[in-house]
């Protein structure tokens, strides 16, 4: 972004904002929020993004059970593009052809918490983002050469409630997913929830990616205790070829868990050694379950540990060296930050406190570095790759920044000392994202809270109130916000990419069409009947559709083939039906397919729905229906 030319006009829209905010009630404006006064000028000219010129990162943020994900531009948080992934979206004709709709299957929704880009030696690549669905067991790939998802893979076998993912591996080799829920596997057996702790099993999952077409497939599976896995992260450095997921039941409750899985005073994080679990099952050292070699990990040493973390944790977060593990319970005040080569060195020793059904528990008191006092509520920490972490706290609604270790002999001495900065969300703060935080090299420079429950911070829409996202500035050594916006609901977390880290296409090439049904010239068009099929090959050019009349009987199937054959840039035409709910959207370049049975007589106009050219509203033509003469 380069915007000093503008400054003039610039200046003008700082003063007049100060002289904005002088109006507010106290508290809502950014320099109240702050506490310093003077700051919203220079918070203007840090996120204003001047007409013509562009953002410097992307935030693809998750849509929650909208099943969408959300991409942002980062400073200046507008709302560029809604990519559908789970759901149906119109506005792209996402699952009203016969590709997504087939890609989403039965399901008419998904639940997108956790979106994570593709790696290659621990930074991101820029090839696909990947998202998970907790409500259906299933995950996404979204192609980032043209912004769509072209894989939906799931529902996963021996997997219920796939919220703790989607965790990329260094390379891309998996990305790693562990269940929320956990019922009788394989899936479909019935048994009492009642016996939960013994008849109840959850697992993790080796989802296998592809290195050239980003495939992805069920690769394998540990099984594990029934205890409610949470959040997670991959291993780096020395920690490469490691995940980690907390849990939240190691009561095993099956019922009432507001009260039932809050009863021990730490709950069991999960140490994964995946290279571990791919070499079992080179090995053989699997039963096939529901298609998928599973591992017991009571069988196969190595593969799983446990480590006792704060009660009831959400997150846990490895840094960019892959040394230290941040691991934070919501009910206790602190983030308990662990050393990986102290954790290696235990399991090395077999410095174990007990074992947890056959699998060792690591002694807590061996590997810990220190629990650092952040406040109240923490769920999930980021860094800065300068040596600073940032713990998002929901029940006191701040971000808190603190110091990594190393720390000095004072330091450990007493941990608030490495408590450098707090600053004021709105409100309850879920996620937190700092771009490349979960890579070898983060970004810095900006934070973005994802706040709930943010009543009031927006002009009011009705009982359904406008979450809330804030950018904060992170360059200094004090945390300041710069932006607050609204959030489609409903985010979990995001992920931020360098905007010229990637380049997608703005055409889909001919040469690189292979659908049979592609055409691309008048005389390649037609309408061939089979019997009562109907078979329409299309073209679609300004500022006309050709076929543009096709005659048809009452009961008739009808197959369109569709080709937008221009190669312009925006180039985008529409297929819309009226009253047939066809709503195809073309991209300059591709073909799309639709299947219709003609249920009524009469004469549907078909028209475009994208506004491509003076002569748009021309662009139209019919589907003429005779009716069925009556058997008599
Ligand atoms: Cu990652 Cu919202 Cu699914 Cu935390 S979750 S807040
Ligand atoms: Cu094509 Cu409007």
């Amino acid at each position: 972004m380069k915007n000093s030319h503008h400054l003039p006009g610039l200046l003008a829209l700082a003063t007049a904002l100060v002289s904005l905010t002088g109006c507010n009630p106290p508290g809502k404006s950014p320099a109240a929020s702050t506490g310093k006064a003077g700051d919203a000028t220079s918070a203007a000219a840090r996120t204003y993004v001047a007409p013509g010129e562009k953002d410097e990162f992307y935030l693809f943020y998750s849509g929650g059970h909208s099943g969408q994900v959300f991409v942002a531009g980062i400073p200046s948080m507008r709302h560029i593009t809604t990519i559908p992934v789970f759901g149906k979206y119109p506005g792209t004709g996402y699952g009203y052809d016969e590709e997504t709709k087939k890609m989403l299957g039965d399901y008419t929704w998904g639940d997108v918490h956790h979106p994570g880009l593709s790696k290659t030696n621990g930074l991101y690549d820029g090839r696909w983002l990947f998202v998970n669905d907790n409500a259906n067991n299933r995950i996404a790939r979204i192609d980032l050469r043209d912004f769509k998802t072209r894989q939906i893979l799931g529902p996963i076998p021996n997997s219920m409630g796939n919220h703790g993912s989607s965790f990329v591996t260094t390379n891309s080799e998996y990305v790693l997913v562990a269940t929320r829920f956990s019922v009788p596997l394989p899936k479909g057996r019935y048994a009492d929830p009642a016996d939960y702790a013994k008849e109840f099993n959850g697992s993790v999952t080796g989802i296998k990616i592809d290195p050239k077409s980003g495939t992805m497939s069920v690769g394998w599976q540990i099984l594990t205790p029934p205890l409610d896995w949470d959040l997670g992260s991959t291993g780096k450095g020395p920690s490469e070829g490691w995940a980690f997921w907390t849990s939240y039941n190691t009561e095993m409750a099956h019922d009432q868990l507001e009260a039932n899985s809050t009863q021990k005073d730490r709950d069991l994080a999960a140490v994964v050694n995946w290279r571990a679990a791919e070499a079992a099952v080179k090995d053989g050292k699997v039963t096939m379950m529901d298609g998928v070699p599973v591992i017991d990990p009571a069988k196969v040493p190595g593969v799983l540990y446990y480590l006792p973390v704060p009660k009831s944790p959400h997150g846990i977060d490895t840094d960019p060296s892959g040394r230290w593990i941040a691991a934070s319970g919501k009910l206790a005040p602190v983030v308990s930050v662990f050393d990986f080569t102290k954790i290696q060195a235990a399991i090395e020793k077999k410095d174990f406190e007990s074992d947890f059904r056959g699998v060792p528990v690591i002694r807590h008191d061996s590997v810990i570095e220190g629990e650092v006092p952040v406040g109240l509520g923490p769920l999930h920490t980021q860094y800065d790759g300068l040596g600073n972490a940032y713990t998002s706290l929901f029940i006191e609604s701040v971000v808190t920044k603190w110091k990594m270790p190393p720390w000095t002999a004072e330091e450990r001495a007493d941990l608030n000392k490495v408590v450098l900065d707090k600053i004021p969300v709105h409100y309850s703060i879920g996620h937190l994202v700092i771009g490349g935080s979960d890579t070898t090299k983060p970004y810095g420079k900006y934070l973005v809270a994802m706040n709930k429950l943010s009543k009031g911070r927006h002009l009011s829409v009705g009982p359904s109130q406008p979450e809330d996202s804030e950018l904060i500035d992170i360059s200094g050594k004090k945390m300041e916000t710069v932006y607050e916006t609204f959030t489609e609901p409903e985010p979990h977390f995001a992920q931020i990419l360098k905007a010229d880290a990637i380049k997608p296409i703005e055409v889909y090439p001919k040469a690189e069409n292979t659908d049979p049904d592609a055409v691309w010239s008048a005389p390649e068009t037609g309408v061939v009947r089979h019997g009562n099929v109907v078979e329409v090959k299309m073209l679609a050019i300004r500022s006309h559709f050709t076929p543009d009349k096709i005659e048809l009987n009452e009961g008739d199937e009808l197959v369109i083939h569709i080709t937008n054959v221009e190669q312009s840039p925006d180039m985008i035409h529409g297929l819309g039906i009226v009253e047939q709910d066809v709503n195809l959207v073309i991209d300059p370049g591709e073909t799309k397919t639709v299947r219709i049975k003609m249920k009524k007589p009469g004469v549907f106009p078909f028209y475009c729905t994208n506004f491509c050219s003076a002569l748009h509203q021309e662009m139209q033509g019919y589907l003429a229906v005779k009716p069925l003469v009556a058997a008599k």
